[in-house]
């Protein structure tokens, strides 16, 4: 019955791909037109901006280097410029395009001498203020504005097109489809960068759920190239500087349960943070990198543990930045209670409390009060 609609439509109408009323072969044309869009806008420009979220992880580096080898690679006379507020992530600093990274500093920026660009892309960035001020200045002065992520679509929208598919574990992950869309052959450099995104947005591997197929679909092809899969993922997972293991050791006395043992948190709390070296205390990334392995990787994997929870303060050092990890818990709903936001396994939000223990209460209250532990994903 199906396939004589379509046959029908597609006689009658050149586009029958308008013509299907079924939404999931819908949200995969719509998918599909937007690839073409974006490929489409970037031949058009010819000065192209990158850019991603501040302090960016991995998988945000890695897009910004990615799409920059793919558009060199499809049209090698255009203008591309990338700018990032924060450090490069440490595997990624072996690329050699990491030298034209224009980095922004919001305390010496120009609004006045912002450069007009025909195309800005924001990628891994679920929110414009996640390309810190300057960033979102610049983008915004853009002709023509693109949002490529993989977090869940906010209810407000900052881009012409957005292209958007939370079923991806990484942003890296939805680029491979935008170079088959640009007819770009996937080569060990461009390989490389899209892996290192895969594996550090999941985690190593560790925080896959039931889209996991597309995930390790996407890694055997990137594998096929002929990337060296280990050495990558001992260089985004397993790096750790010899500092950041005295770090570990230390940090790890400051691990709570909860007298049930479903909820740990390990905490950096203020007191800590001070009596710290200077090389620790100055290294954040590092120790947000250990936080999360110990959050992720060991916690959340006790027995009977349902939510691990990390805190620390916040940049502006007036409150406590709570990232969740849920055991089948939605610890989204936990995160947006708290004005955060995120995915049902991984969340954040930020708590104004100047104790991180006591930002740490008012989360697993809240969590106890809402019964959150009996329900599931
Ligand atoms: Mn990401």
């Amino acid at each position: 019955m199906l396939q004589n609609v379509l046959n029908t439509t597609y006689f009658h109408n050149k586009n029958h791909a308008r013509i299907i009323n079924f939404s999931a072969a819908k949200a995969v044309n719509d998918f599909d037109n937007k690839l073409g869009q974006i490929a489409d806008e970037i031949s058009k420009a010819n000065n192209i901006c990158l850019m991603a979220h501040k302090d960016p992880d991995c998988d945000a580096g890695a897009s910004v280097l990615a799409v920059l080898d793919m558009i060199k690679k499809r049209h090698p006379g255009k203008q591309v410029d990338i700018y990032i507020n924060g450090n490069m992530p440490k595997s990624l600093k072996k690329f050699e395009d990491v030298k034209k990274i224009i980095h922004l500093n919001n305390d010496k920026f120009d609004k006045e001498k912002i450069k007009e660009y025909d195309l800005a892309i924001a990628l891994d960035s679920q929110r414009l203020d996640l390309l810190s001020e300057s960033g979102a200045a610049i983008f915004n002065n853009a002709a023509r504005t693109i949002k490529i992520d993989h977090h869940p679509k906010p209810n407000k929208g900052f881009a012409n097109i957005e292209l958007i598919d939370s079923t991806a574990k990484s942003t890296t992950q939805i680029l491979i489809k935008l170079a088959d869309k640009m007819n770009i052959s996937i080569e060990k450099n461009l390989a490389k960068l899209l892996f290192s995104g895969i594996v550090s947005d999941s985690s190593g591997f560790s925080n896959l759920s039931t889209n996991s197929a597309k995930t390790f679909e996407a890694c055997a092809r990137l594998a096929k190239t002929g990337i060296n899969t280990g050495e990558i993922y001992a260089d985004v997972i397993n790096h750790m500087t010899r500092p950041m293991f005295e770090y570990y050791r230390k940090i790890l006395n400051n691990v709570h349960f909860t007298k049930d043992g479903r909820i740990v948190s390990i905490q950096e709390s203020r007191d800590f943070l001070k009596n710290l070296p200077q090389k620790i205390k100055d290294d954040a990334v590092g120790r947000s990198k250990v936080l999360m392995e110990i959050g992720t990787t060991i916690l959340l994997n006790i027995e009977g543990v349902k939510v691990s929870m990390r805190a620390m303060p916040t940049k502006d050092d007036i409150g406590a930045k709570i990232i969740l990890r849920g055991n089948g818990i939605p610890v989204n709903r936990v995160a947006q209670y708290f004005n955060g936001g995120g995915h049902p396994i991984m969340a954040g939000c930020e708590i104004e409390n100047k104790t991180i223990p006591n930002a740490v209460k008012k989360v697993i209250n809240y969590i106890q009060t809402q019964k959150l532990l009996d329900k599931q994903v």
